[in-house]
């Protein structure tokens, strides 16, 4: 793949409605697109990340910087065949995840579009289609997330994420049981609680969840498997693992019976696809998380979900579950049994609208080779 120029676009796009979790509510985006150049194809890709530190310890402009000043420079002057390499090369720089990742996910998709398969296919994805979930923030009150619920349901999502905190946990998830009777649910805590909290996770332990996403610290893999001798419910790791190696070791310890992989988490698609094949070995059901993307990254991870160890419904809801207008055209789209159709076209598979990056860029820098 000869790299003529690669651009860096920071975007800012406002949520439909605020998204609250255990650690920040988000009202918008603000997150970076990068656009890898061959004189006949553009690569795509999303990084993740936020505007504060608070899921994990990058920031757009820790991730610009990264971008700028280390990963861009590695990469824009080699002969890249294939983006294995890209992953390879990155390797001596630590942690950075997301900005490695949303850099690395450009030349998967340009490598898909050159060698005219889609990203699907070029990281062997078996499915037609995938299935999928919505997360629903803390919000302000049970009618409130009654409303969400029942209108999520009638879209056909097949289960519902519900965010936990201290004091917005037990009796919420009870009432909604209540409600709804046995609808496929699950609980994200983000991290907020420790061990001490015993008393709740007993509670929860009655409902039937389908599991129970990153209780306890965002590091940790010990606490989490002393938790999980303790309680039925599945324990789901999310924020503790960004490697094949953490995934490896909480396997081991006992810690999580299912992992949240996210693309911008684990370093990239190349990372993603190792945990997702340890997994499989190890009879560990995986499922894509999200983190609020535009269609471009939302695309990299229908893509990644057509793995076949994918075997539970992820976060990667539709397009006007988040956004008024998406970038992307067409927009990501849910049947109304709660699947999103694998693209069959060429690499990422949805086309990004100029005119509609441009509108929501607040800032552009182009790398060319010299
Ligand atoms: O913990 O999975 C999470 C969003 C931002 C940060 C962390 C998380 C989330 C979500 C939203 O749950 C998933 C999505 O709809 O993209
Ligand atoms: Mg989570």
């Amino acid at each position: 793949m000869k790299v003529e120029k690669i651009v860096l676009r920071r975007m800012k796009m406002k949520l439909k409605s605020p998204f609250q979790t255990s650690f920040s509510t988000q009202y918008d985006r603000d997150f970076i697109i990068i656009e890898v150049h061959t004189a006949y194809h553009v690569g795509f890709g999303e990084c993740v990340v936020s505007w504060a530190p608070y899921y994990n310890e990058e920031t757009v402009i820790t991730a610009w910087h990264m971008l700028e000043d280390f990963l861009i420079p590695l990469v824009l002057n080699k002969e890249i065949t294939h983006p294995g390499q890209v992953d390879e090369i990155f390797s001596p720089i630590r942690r950075n995840n997301m900005a490695k990742a949303g850099l690395e996910g450009a030349f998967w998709d340009l490598y898909a579009k050159q060698s005219g398969q889609s990203l699907a296919q070029a990281l062997g994805g078996t499915k037609d289609k995938i299935e999928v979930g919505v997360s629903i923030g803390i919000q302000e009150d049970m009618e409130s997330l009654f409303q969400l619920v029942e209108q999520y349901l009638g879209q056909g999502y097949r289960r519902m994420k519900i965010k936990i905190k201290p004091g917005h946990d037990v009796e919420v998830l009870f009432a909604l049981r209540k409600r709804f009777g046995n609808v496929p649910m699950m609980a994200d805590a983000n991290s907020a609680y420790s061990l001490e909290d015993m008393d709740v996770f007993t509670k929860l332990d009655e409902l039937g969840l389908m599991m129970i996403e990153q209780p306890l610290g965002y590091d940790d893999i010990i606490d989490h498997a002393k938790l999980q001798a303790k309680i039925k419910t599945p324990i789901c790791l999310d924020e503790s693992i960004h490697s094949c190696e953490d995934a490896r070791k909480a396997i081991e310890m006992g810690s999580t019976r299912v992992i949240n992989i996210k693309i911008g988490r684990v370093g990239g698609l190349s990372e993603a696809k190792r945990i997702h094949d340890l997994c499989q070995q190890h009879n560990v059901p995986v499922w894509c998380g999200g983190m609020l993307e535009s269609g471009i990254g939302r695309a990299h991870n229908i893509a990644l979900t057509s793995l076949p160890n994918f075997l539970l419904p992820g976060d990667t809801s539709g397009s006007s579950r988040y956004w008024e207008e998406d970038v992307v055209d067409p927009e990501v789209t849910v049947s109304a049994n709660g699947t999103i159709e694998v693209p069959k076209g060429p690499g990422i598979g949805y086309t990004p609208v100029a005119e509609r990056l441009k509108k929501y860029t607040t800032a552009e820098k182009v790398f060319t080779v010299k």
